[in-house]
């Protein structure tokens, strides 16, 4: 058996948390990730038939029965997984009741998965429904993505064609466009069906006043999906209280999706 702490997808853990903590995405405990992991890369780091403790996760996940997953835990922080992974992750599969985690590694404090494990796992559900090879949900606060919450309609045609409007790849990056939720509160079942019903239509969803969950094939994907909401959040929030002389107009962003052959939402620019 190989040691865990060079596992290549605990690596990977590792970087995402220390960079969304130092890009200011993840205060004190904010933002939560999920990966899930093949059985094959998860059997080269751990016995899979020791089980540390079986802990419910408060909901079905009927499809992600005998699913592995490496989690956040609830209450830690980001900037605290580098130097201690086995208390601030945990990994677990999804025993064949759909009801309950068998943790594998980590939790060592006794601890348990965010708070925000429904959210995490019904999204995965509702991205493998649309993309088999989804591996990644994230969640995080970024502060510009957060400002634009409290400035600009929080609707989805709208907030996506103003950000949409802020740099020229984002069209690109995200041509279906990002997701909307109102205010909910936070950490329940209910949030996690609103936000999986997004997932379906969209990789990015915004958290009305609280912050953003991404998903994607790779880290990378769902990083960069953030990265690049954030960016133009963060352009809108520098020029929305000065006069626009000058913008990206519908038919140049309709160039720009056709030039590079995304599939992207018509219906939500003004042709
Ligand atoms: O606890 O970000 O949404 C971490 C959170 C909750
Ligand atoms: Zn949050």
């Amino acid at each position: 058996m190989k040691d865990i702490m060079t596992a290549p997808f605990l690596g990977e853990m590792i970087e995402l948390t220390s960079q969304m903590y130092r890009l200011g995405w993840d205060e004190r405990n904010g933002g939560n990730i999920s990966m899930m992991l093949d059985e094959a890369e998860v059997s080269e780091y751990l016995s899979l038939d020791r089980v540390l403790r079986n802990i419910p996760i408060g909901f079905s996940a009927p499809t992600l029965a005998g699913r592995y997953f490496l989690v956040t835990g609830t209450g830690k922080y980001f900037r605290n997984v580098r130097r201690d992974p086995e208390t601030n992750l945990g990994l677990f599969r999804i025993a064949s009741d759909c009801k309950t985690a068998e943790l594998l590694w980590g939790y060592r404090d006794n601890g348990r998965f965010t708070s925000e494990l429904p959210a995490h796992l019904m999204s995965h559900m509702a991205r493998l429904t649309v993309d088999p090879e989804n591996r990644i949900v994230m969640h995080c606060h970024p502060t510009h993505t957060l400002a634009m919450n409290y400035v600009h309609p929080l609707e989805e045609r709208a907030f996506t064609h103003t950000l949409w409007e802020m740099s020229t790849e984002c069209i690109v990056v995200f041509p279906e466009g990002v997701g909307v939720l109102p205010w909910m509160l936070c950490g329940t079942n209910r949030i996690g069906e609103a936000t999986a019903e997004k997932m379906k239509e969209f990789r990015a969803v915004i958290w009305g006043m609280h912050g953003v969950y991404a998903a994607g094939k790779t880290p990378d994907e769902a990083f960069g999906l953030v990265e690049t909401i954030e960016k133009a959040a963060e352009v809108f929030m520098l020029t929305a209280h000065l006069p626009r002389i000058n913008t990206i107009r519908d038919r140049e962003l309709q160039e720009l999706a056709e030039a590079f052959g995304v599939a992207y939402r018509k219906d939500f620019l003004n042709l």
